[in-house]
This record gives C-alpha cells, sequence and structure tokens, in this order.
C-alpha cells in the first residue's frame, strides 16, 4: 500500500489517494471521521480549530460502503479557504500585490528558509503552506481507513499523552479499551487527573507569554500477530518504518519503542524479555520492555511507541531572524497558530502507526480481497499454533 497526500493549509482542500487497498472492507464514514474530530480537539489549539470542521468526502474506490480495490481518493475541504482566494489564488497576480500576503521573514524552527533556498521562491509562504501541519489531516485520514483494515482482525489502536512541557502524567497499566476511553475524556489525552490540571495551567501559562510547548505521547497497539516485519533485510524492519513515519509528522523530533532511551543505563538483564510457554497462550514474554519488536519484526506483544514533539516555532513573541530582502535583522513574522498541540499530534501518531502497521500486515498476509488475508492469516496463525 501507498499514498500521497496534496493541497496547502489556506488552499481548496486537502486530498490523498490511497493505492493498494483490499477490496471488499466495509468503509464506516463514522469511524473515519471521529478520527479528523479527535485530531481537532486537545487543549492549547488556536482559533483556526473553530473554523475547520474537517470531514472527509470519498471521491473513489468505495462503492456501496466497501472498498473495490480501486485506490481510494480522499477529500477534505479547507472552511478557512473563502477567507483565502485571493492569497492563495491559482489565478496569476501583479508581482507586489498587497493581497499575496507575502512572507518574507523566515520563522526559526519551520521550513521557511531551507524551503525558500531550495526551492528558490522569494515568497516563504510558498513554503510554509504545504510544511503546515493542517496536511496532517490527511495522514489520520489514510491512517484512520487503514485501522479500519486493523479493527477486522481484532487490533486496537490506543494513544496517551505522556508529557507536556515539564509536567510528566503518571503512567498507569490499563485495559486498552479503558485507556481508550478515559483518554478520550481529557482535554490533553492523559489518565492522571493530578497532571491534567497541572499541564493544561502550563499551557495557559505559555499562551500568556506568547510562547509554545511540546511534549511525548505514547501509542499501544495491541493484538499483533508475531512476525510482521522481518529481519532479513534494513528497509523492511516495521519498526524502523514505523520510526520514520512518526519522524515525519511535523515537529517530531524522536521516537523510542518500549523502555527506549532508559535501556542505555540498565544490564542487559534489566533489558531483554524472558520468554515463557503454555500450551493456551502459546510463546509470551515475562515483561515487554522491547515495546514490541525484535530483530525488527513484532513478537505478538504491545506495540509501545513514545514519540517527542517540539514546541510550535510560531511564536507570538517571536524571535529574531533575517528579511531575505534586505538581509536586516527583524523579529521574525507571526502567522497565527497554536499553543500545544500534543494532544493532537498523539492522535496523529496513532494513525500514522496504524498506517505502518497495515502496511506489513498486508505484505505478510497479502491478498487483493480481505477474504484471501483473512485466509492467509488463519494458515499463519495455525503454523504458529503448531510450531
Ligand atoms: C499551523 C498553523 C495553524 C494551525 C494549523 C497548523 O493554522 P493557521 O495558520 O490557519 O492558524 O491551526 O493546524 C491546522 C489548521 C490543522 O488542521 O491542524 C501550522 O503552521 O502548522
Amino acid at each position: 500500500m501507498r499514498y500521497l497526500t496534496a493541497g496547502e493549509t489556506h488552499g481548496p482542500q486537502l486530498t490523498a489517494i490511497i493505492e493498494g487497498f483490499p477490496s471488499n472492507v466495509t468503509l464506516n464514514f463514522e469511524d473515519l471521521n471521529f478520527q479528523l474530530h479527535r485530531r481537532q480537539k486537545g487543549y492549547g489549539r488556536g482559533r483556526r480549530m473553530q473554523i475547520e470542521k474537517d470531514t472527509a468526502t470519498i471521491a473513489g474506490g468505495v462503492r456501496h460502503g466497501k472498498t473495490t480495490g480501486a485506490p481510494i481518493a480522499l477529500v477534505v475541504v479547507n472552511n478557512d479557504w473563502k477567507h483565502w482566494t485571493s492569497v492563495m489564488g491559482i489565478e496569476p497576480v501583479e508581482e507586489d500585490s498587497e493581497g499575496k500576503r507575502r512572507v518574507n521573514r523566515p520563522r526559526p524552527g519551520h521550513a521557511d528558509l531551507n524551503g525558500g533556498l531550495k526551492y528558490n521562491q522569494k515568497d516563504l509562504r510558498n513554503i510554509l503552506e504545504r510544511s503546515s501541519a493542517r496536511e496532517t489531516t490527511m495522514r489520520v485520514a489514510t491512517g484512520a481507513v487503514a485501522r479500519q483494515l486493523l479493527a477486522e482482525f481484532g487490533i486496537k489502536v490506543a494513544g496517551q499523552v505522556i508529557r507536556i512541557g515539564d509536567v510528566e502524567a503518571q503512567r498507569q497499566e490499563l485495559p486498552i479499551d479503558e485507556l481508550i476511553r478515559l483518554t478520550e475524556e481529557s482535554p490533553v489525552r492523559v489518565v492522571d487527573k493530578d497532571a491534567e490540571a497541572k499541564m493544561i495551567a502550563a499551557i495557559d501559562a505559555a499562551k500568556e507569554d506568547g510562547d509554545t510547548l511540546g511534549g511525548i505521547v505514547e501509542v499501544i497497539i495491541e493484538g499483533v500477530p508475531v512476525g510482521l516485519g522481518s529481519h532479513v533485510q534494513w528497509d523492511r524492519k516495521l519498526d524502523g518504518k514505523i520510526a520514520q513515519a512518526v519522524l515525519s509528522i511535523q515537529a517530531f523530533k524522536g521516537v523510542e519503542f518500549g523502555i527506549g532511551f532508559e535501556a542505555a543505563e540498565r544490564r542487559g538483564s534489566n533489558v531483554h524479555d524472558e520468554i515463557l510457554y503454555t500450551e493456551e497462550t502459546g510463546f509470551r514474554r515475562r515483561t515487554n520492555r522491547a515495546g514490541g519488536f525484535e530483530g525488527g519484526m513484532t513478537t505478538g506483544e504491545q506495540i509501545v511507541v513514545r514519540g517527542v514533539m517540539k514546541p510550535i516555532s510560531t511564536l507570538y513573541k517571536p524571535l529574531q531572524s533575517v528579511d531575505i530582502d534586505t538581509k536586516e535583522v527583524f523579529t521574525a513574522q507571526v502567522e497565527r497558530s497554536d499553543t500545544c498541540a500534543v494532544p493532537a499530534a498523539g492522535v496523529i501518531m496513532e494513525n500514522v502507526i496504524a498506517w505502518e502497521v497495515a502496511n506489513a500486515f498486508l505484505d505478510k498476509f497479502g491478498g487483493d480481497s480481505i477474504e484471501e488475508i483473512r485466509a492467509n492469516l488463519n494458515n499463519f496463525l495455525k503454523q504458529v499454533e503448531s510450531y
């Protein structure tokens, strides 16, 4: 499977095409839009989220509620476009037109300057419009489609915020359905109520100061069979693919699995997961410090991934920058933005990881229809059982 996205943050619409999705999968449009709505929630977002009410339209690949195997085309309209038709219009305009809202003061931390130099654009709006995290709408839409394939096989996805700024949530071991329910009720997607209040206060304080906050989110996937991914080639290791997907989310700077970076401090005996066997459960691990991967393949335990998001680069009290015309020192341009998007980033991370897992699932059990995939999976599970 593969997908591409297109569209600008203040353009008419966002578009995605999914290629290679199997046939006969029932697509639940409510579930798809529920993922888009989850991404728009979260304490700390700006005014833009009151303007947009993201809803996906399917423009290909689905008939009478089921996929046909043809490319799936997804469209999300930008409601804000009506305010930006002259700024973002397709038609040519005068070079020095006021209506262009030209950006010539690159914002530190954004793609503005590198993109301007690379694509030889003297209006940095041509860079920021595409580099904007608005694009993650389509990453969630494509992931939400993949997630429905995973759900057919009982695979569940959850996410929780672990840290915002200097506030860390107490991590609690909960059944996955409970974790999904409790995080959904929280405006910052944490279970720990004490941390929730402190995170909200930290976001308010950062907003007051014209500043922004980053954090850490954790995604858990349960019900994945053993053996997705492969040890035999570097680009078939599924943990590697998930890491790439997470780091490709706007503003993500780090990723870890299981105990992650903590493994550096511990002895091996306190890092690796002992292997157990019973007739009932088959092979299991006593612990899951590896976060569900050994040798680039799933162990069958929960996949546990954490990602680090840096604070959003657009600051209402901007940092120093240089005017690209005059080369004079200025404070960077202010564009409307969010104070903290960590809760939304958790939703994005869930869905991009769901995509990677679904893709690896199809690599292993591939077939053109859901029936063929199910037969392949059942064969493999029988083989594992009698191993
Ligand atoms: C973003 C800036 C803000 C965010 C936007 C991402 O948009 P605007 O510049 O229109 O205020 O709200 O996020 C979304 C629109 C979204 O759907 O997530 C940026 O610069 O990345």
